[in-house]
């Protein structure tokens, strides 16, 4: 096309204004609704540390959270490799902290730990993870995992902590934005010589 023929056409500058403040809208838009996502309580600590393995039975489990915990929505389930769940003391709240007691001493062989507690906001936060206790001196038989298992690596997949998965889906999308508006703004640039 003849640069002369271009002249009457609006700057394309003003073109690429329009687009960015369009793809900001977008972002905006995107991001304002997922805002108390990011308000959502999250693991930050826990004993035995996550996806770990012990070389003795722990005789509590800790949980550390980002910020307090409501005692009367806070629950800590433990469970065997054959999905059973293991007896324990009922959680004990301490601020952002929540304990339970191990009354037997747990056998060789991997556990799932799942909490569900709740946000500032009122919104539930679960999910879950896994830690092996191997104690060589322990003799008691270790626990078989049930046919159909979960192998460790599945466990922590399973792990649902709703914020932070908004979060990254949010942070995904902006990306793609951001990526697809670049793209744009350099082809023009590189067809406006
Ligand atoms: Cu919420």
């Amino acid at each position: 096309m003849n640069r002369s023929l271009r002249m009457p056409v609006p700057p394309l500058r003003r073109n690429a204004v329009r687009l960015g403040a369009a793809a900001l809208a977008v972002l905006v838009a995107l991001l304002v609704p997922a805002g108390p996502a990011w308000a959502h309580n999250s693991l930050r600590a826990a004993t035995p540390v996550q996806q770990s393995t012990v070389t003795s039975a722990p005789t509590e489990i800790v949980l550390e959270f980002m910020s307090r915990l409501d005692p009367t929505f806070t629950t800590i389930v433990l469970t065997d490799a054959a999905k059973r769940k293991v007896v324990t003391g009922e959680p004990v709240v301490a601020g952002a902290k929540s304990t339970v007691q191990l009354t037997d001493t747990l056998p060789n062989g991997t556990y799932t730990v799942a909490y569900r507690v709740v946000s500032a906001d009122g919104h539930p936060v679960q999910g879950s993870y896994p830690f092996t206790v191997a104690d060589p001196t322990s003799s008691a038989a270790p626990v078989v995992e049930a046919a159909v298992s979960t192998t460790p690596s599945a466990v922590a997949a399973v792990q649902t902590d709703e914020g932070r998965g908004a979060g990254v889906l949010v942070a995904g999308v902006a990306l793609v934005v951001l990526v697809a508006v670049a793209a744009v703004l350099l082809w023009r640039r590189a067809s406006r010589r």
